[in-house]
């Protein structure tokens, strides 16, 4: 049985990979100001150094998510010198992210403003970064816009939609047939009224009517309290509409906590209905799993491999539900049984065979451990730290 329930978790942390994003190893903020870290990067290739520490740590996370204002500098132009820097660092470019929320043009939407220079530079910058994408052989481009309004009548919300139809659709034409766009949601914030893709049936519809290879990405963090995201995904899933995730914890509202801190058990089950799904269909469901998440307090390249060894183990527990007694106990409406076999899987301490796991491919037993023997922290803390420390900026 104890070899058994080893091979399943082998085999679950085999294919379990996450990416990470470049801008969880920048100084950021809240609304509020930002409290600087001397060992923040500062530089593209800062952030794939930190990101390649991590995946050499790890061994799990291949790829960075890069975003296209902060990390391409000289846009397109910016491309060989990015893709030097994956082959030095180890990490390769993954989801390429526009930034459609933070110039001056933008203060009253992208797609959905109502003046249409600024719909035409959100459609220009995407369009760069779609051909970005391709000149860096990634396959996904993420779409979130902030795009919304904050007082009743102010905005015309159907006009908006038809805008992010047409741009959508636009966008999808010229995508390379082994590219995909992930239309990310989100209920609200910074509009604070009204949001032009507020939740999973609005991005749903607006990925569908762009084309087949635009699909839907869930970020856990976009959900209203006690909303079941799980659900959504099982939703997402069975329409062949999931595109991927961007994990991270909450409490109130978005508030980009380390993934699992909060609440393990909705992780857990988000795994579940993904892994219970490819059980049923026999075959692997092909989902980006993203990590967005930005750390202000705590040390940024240490939340990051908490965030990846959290999702390891949340993965591999969701791996062990018995889904032949679990099917059988639904089937009888038999209720206790059937929730107990999410709770015994839940409850496995998976921590020791990840261990195992790890020590097979050469990996670090503990990467939180080997991180802080590695010297790594306190020579980018030196190397960084004056640049970073005289660099705060005020929020007024
Ligand atoms: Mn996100």
């Amino acid at each position: 049985m104890e070899s058994q329930l080893t091979e399943t978790i082998f085999k679950a942390l085999d294919r379990f990979r996450i990416e990470i994003p470049s801008w969880g190893f920048a100084n950021t903020g809240t609304r509020f100001g930002k409290f600087l870290q001397a060992a923040a990067a500062g530089t593209i290739e800062e952030k794939f150094s930190d990101a390649g520490q991590v995946h050499s740590l790890t061994g799990v996370c291949p790829t960075i998510a890069l975003h296209v204002l902060w990390d391409f500098p000289h846009g397109l132009d910016s491309i060989h010198e990015v893709a030097a820097l994956a082959n030095q660092y180890g990490v390769q470019p993954g989801s390429i992210n526009p930034n459609l929320f933070q110039d001056q043009i933008y203060k009253f939407g992208s797609f959905g403003n109502p003046d249409e220079k600024a719909r035409t530079e959100a459609m220009e910058h995407s369009q760069d970064s779609i051909a970005i994408a391709r000149g860096l052989k990634s396959r996904d481009i993420s779409f979130w816009f902030a795009d919304g309004s904050n007082y009743p009548g102010s905005a015309n919300i159907r006009q908006r939609k038809r805008w992010f139809e047409e741009c959508l659709q636009q966008l999808h034409a010229a995508l390379s047939p082994e590219q995909r766009m992930l239309v990310e949601y989100k209920p609200f914030e910074p509009a604070f009224y009204h949001t032009d893709i507020a939740d999973w049936g609005m991005a749903f519809l607006l990925a569908r009517k762009a084309g087949p290879q635009a699909k839907v990405l869930v970020d856990t963090g976009h959900h209203y309290l006690s909303q079941n995201i799980e659900q959504i995904v099982a939703w997402l899933l069975a329409e062949d509409m999931l595109g991927g995730f961007h994990f991270n914890d909450r409490r109130y509202a978005d508030d980009d906590l380390t993934l699992g801190s909060i609440d393990p058990y909705q992780v857990f089950r988000i795994f579940h209905e993904i892994l219970f799904f490819e059980w049923e269909g026999g075959k692997h469901a092909d989902i980006a799993y993203m990590i967005d998440q930005s750390h202000n307090l705590k040390g940024k390249m240490e939340a990051m491999i908490q965030t990846v060894t959290m999702a390891q183990e949340l993965f591999a527990k969701a791996a062990l539900v018995d889904y032949k007694q679990l099917v059988a106990a639904q089937q009888s409406a038999d209720i206790v049984r059937a929730e107990g076999c999410l709770q015994d899987a839940f409850a496995t301490d998976v921590r020791p065979a990840i261990r195992a796991w790890r020590t097979t491919k050469g990996l670090p037993e503990n990467p939180q451990e080997a991180f802080r023997q590695s010297g790594y922290l306190e020579r980018v803390t030196q190397e960084r730290g004056a640049r970073n420390m005289s660099n705060a900026g005020s929020y007024a």
